[in-house]
């Protein structure tokens, strides 16, 4: 009985322990089993999947567990008993008909999910609210909306960065906004991390009309955004941030924009940061010589 009690202490603890660690690196609540904390519709339907995916390893792994309990603790070796052997099972047709099928079952259960998660999470609307059309090249980022235009030379609205300037590519929250990437050289990759999603900017694909995703973003803030595919000599500088604000703002801010405020300005005029608070520009090749030298 004592040795019982001792077990079920241990075992208690071993969960809690596991629970804990888990715990540990997720930003949102520990109920996240890990799973960061994305601000996009697409991105909380990944979370879902991956909470029901874990909900079902951990029912399934306690369950193993039990089993492998139960036959230790009833079969141990007890003095007197060198001879004894539980029933043997093997060859038994019913059983194995049964661990077969139920693997299977499993499977195709994860697979149906997974399956309808990324339909979900890469569905094109017939009418996105917003398009921004990504232009990727070695080593920055540009950003068009082309459902504008800019009083000044009649092109739509764009933003693009450069060795000192981090591109903010500004988006309302709450409305379906469409990215059609496009790349001017080699392949980039365009990653947010919080919306949980990258994907290639693939050269060739000018017409924008096969590389598309969409995201509706559902929090205001400043999050950075990165290339994804290694590049070239300098992949690490194409760094961007997304700033995402509330319609109002971002309608004020389109129209600045068309207005011919330039990207600071028009982020002024809304109350926003000019500049990307999210990360910042790195030393130029040049200046780390430099900056080495001395
Ligand atoms: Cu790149």
């Amino acid at each position: 009985m004592a040795r019982r009690s001792k077990l079920a202490k241990v075992a208690g603890l071993g969960l809690l322990g596991a629970l804990t660690l888990s715990g540990c690196d997720v930003t949102g609540s520990w109920l996240s089993w890990g799973w960061p904390e994305g601000i996009t519709d697409e991105a909380r339907e990944m979370h879902s999947l991956w909470i029901g995916s874990t909900v079902a390893a951990l029912v399934i792994g306690i369950a193993v567990w039990i089993l492998i309990a139960y036959a230790a603790i009833k079969y141990r070796k007890r003095k007197g008993s060198e001879d004894e052997l539980p029933r043997q099972t093997a060859y038994n047709l019913p059983l194995e008909v049964v661990y077969t099928i139920v693997p299977f079952v499993i499977i195709a259960v994860l697979f149906f999910f997974t399956v309808s998660t990324q339909n979900r999470v890469q569905e094109r609307s017939d009418e996105p609210d917003v398009t921004v059309a990504v232009n990727a090249f070695k080593w920055n980022w540009q950003f068009v909306y082309p459902e504008t235009t800019d009083a000044n030379g009649g092109e739509p609205v764009s933003t693009v960065g450069s060795t000192d300037e981090i591109p903010i590519l500004v988006l309302p929250v709450d409305r379906t906004v469409r990215f059609e990437l496009a790349s001017a050289d080699v392949i980039h990759s365009f990653w947010v991390p919080e919306f949980l999603f990258k994907l290639d900017v693939i050269p060739g694909n000018e017409n924008g009309r096969d590389n598309v995703f969409e995201v509706t973003v559902r929090e205001e803030g400043a999050y950075v955004g990165r290339c994804a595919e290694l590049c070239g000599t300098y992949h690490a500088y194409m760094n961007f941030e997304v700033r995402s604000v509330s319609e109002a703002d971002f309608d004020a801010y389109l129209s600045a924009r068309e207005d011919g405020l330039s990207t600071y300005d028009a982020l002024e005029s809304i109350g926003q940061p000019g500049e990307a608070t999210s990360t910042r520009p790195l030393p130029a090749a040049g200046q780390q010589a430099a900056a080495s030298d001395d």
